[in-house]
C-alpha cells in the first residue's frame, strides 16, 4: 500500500457505531464507504439521502457513499461494526472481497465474537476495538453521539501498531494502542457481567444497585475467580472499586442490555455472560452465582420473547 493514509475504509454495519466511525472518517476527508446489506436498503439509504449523525444539538446529513455486501470492489482496510451476534455471518459475506494482508477492525463488545471472525481470515490483520463510546439510533440512517468515549486498539497476535493509526487522531477518533487488548476487553466483559444482567433483572437503572452492593459484590467474587482461571488476573486489579465507581458515575443510566430488552432487541448476552460462564467450564472453574444469574437472564429473555444467546 504505497499511501496507507488514504486506504479505503469499507464500514460494515451502518448502525450506531458504524455511523459515529464513518461520518467522523467522512468529514476528515478519509475515503470511506458503508457496506449494506443489499439492493434494498442501499436504496433506501439514497432515498434518506446519506446518513445523519446528531452530535450537542447539531445535526448533519452526509452522503457517504455505499455499496452492498456482494459490490466486487477489493477491501483493504474493514471496520466491522454489527453486533457480535451478527459479525461472523457477515465478515464471511464479504470475506472474498478482502485483499491478502487486509485489515479488519472489530468493534464487538464482550468477547467471543473477535475470535470466531479472526479464526475465519488468517490472511487479514484483526484488530479488535474496545470503546466505551456512546451513540444510538433515532431513526433508520440516522444516529445521536450520545456519550463520549475512548477506544482501545490492539491486535492479539502483533504488538506493534499499525502505520496508519494517525487518521483517527485527525478525525477526532479518540484511542489508544494497546499491547494488551484481551485484558482490556476481559475487564469490560467484567464490568458489563457485574452490572447489565441485574440491571434487567430488576428493571433498574444502574444506580439502583448501590443498594444491593453484597449481590454486586459477591457477583465481582467470582469474576475475579474466573479471569484468574483464564489467565487474566491484571484484569481483575480493583475491580470491586471500579464496578462501584462505574455504578456510582452512571447511576441515572439504563445499561446497555436494559435498553436492548427494553426496547425488544436481542441481546449480546452470549458474548458476556455467555462467553464467562462458558470459559469458566472450560478451565474448570466453578461460578455458580454467575450461572445461575445466566439461567434467570436467559428465563426473562424468553419471557419477554428475546433469544437465550
Ligand atoms: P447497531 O445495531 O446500531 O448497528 C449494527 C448494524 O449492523 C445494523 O445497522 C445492522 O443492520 C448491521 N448489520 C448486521 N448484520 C449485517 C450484515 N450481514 N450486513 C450488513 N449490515 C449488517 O449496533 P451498535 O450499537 O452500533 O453496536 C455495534 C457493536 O458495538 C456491538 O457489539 C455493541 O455492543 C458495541 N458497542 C456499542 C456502543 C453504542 O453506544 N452503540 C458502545 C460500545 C460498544
Ligand atoms: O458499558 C456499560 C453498559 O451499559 O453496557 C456500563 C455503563 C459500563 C454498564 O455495564
Amino acid at each position: 500500500m504505497a499511501d496507507t493514509r488514504q486506504t479505503l475504509w469499507h464500514i460494515l454495519g451502518a448502525g450506531s457505531l458504524g455511523t459515529l466511525w464513518a461520518t467522523r472518517l467522512f468529514r476528515a476527508g478519509q475515503p470511506v464507504r458503508l457496506i449494506l446489506r443489499d439492493a434494498a436498503r442501499l436504496q433506501t439509504y439514497h432515498a434518506k439521502g446519506g446518513l445523519t449523525f446528531s452530535a450537542q444539538g447539531l445535526r448533519q446529513r452526509l452522503q457517504i457513499p455505499a455499496q452492498t455486501l456482494n459490490d466486487p470492489e477489493p477491501i483493504h482496510r474493514l471496520l466491522v461494526a454489527c453486533k457480535a451476534y451478527d459479525a461472523e455471518r457477515a465478515v464471511a459475506s464479504v470475506a472474498t472481497r478482502l485483499v491478502p494482508g487486509a485489515e479488519v477492525l472489530l468493534l464487538q463488545n464482550g468477547l467471543g465474537s473477535q475470535q470466531a471472525v479472526a479464526e475465519r481470515l488468517p490472511d487479514a490483520r484483526c484488530i479488535f476495538i474496545s470503546s466505551t463510546e456512546g451513540a444510538f439510533r433515532d431513526d433508520d440512517f440516522s444516529v445521536v453521539f450520545a456519550g463520549r468515549g475512548f477506544n482501545w486498539l490492539g491486535d492479539a497476535q502483533e504488538s506493534l501498531a499499525p502505520p496508519w493509526l494517525d487518521a483517527l487522531t485527525n478525525a477526532d477518533i479518540p484511542y489508544e494502542w494497546t499491547s494488551d487488548i484481551l485484558q482490556r476487553l476481559w475487564r469490560k466483559l467484567a464490568l458489563n457481567c457485574a452490572i447489565n444482567p441485574l440491571t434487567v433483572l430488576h428493571d433498574c437503572r444502574n444506580g439502583a444497585l448501590q443498594a444491593r452492593a453484597e449481590e454486586v459484590s459477591a457477583l465481582c467474587d467470582e469474576l475475579v475467580g474466573v479471569l484468574k482461571a483464564c489467565g487474566q488476573p491484571q484484569a481483575t486489579e480493583g475491580l470491586h472499586d471500579e464496578v462501584r465507581r462505574v455504578i456510582e458515575a452512571t447511576a441515572a443510566n439504563y445499561s446497555s442490555m436494559h435498553q436492548d430488552v427494553a426496547q425488544g432487541r436481542r441481546t449480546e448476552i452470549s458474548y458476556l455472560l455467555g462467553f464467562v460462564c462458558n470459559a469458566a467450564m472450560q478451565h474448570g472453574c466453578e461460578a455458580p452465582l454467575l450461572n445461575t444469574l445466566r439461567q434467570r437472564l436467559v428465563r426473562h429473555l424468553a419471557s419477554r420473547g428475546l433469544p437465550g444467546d
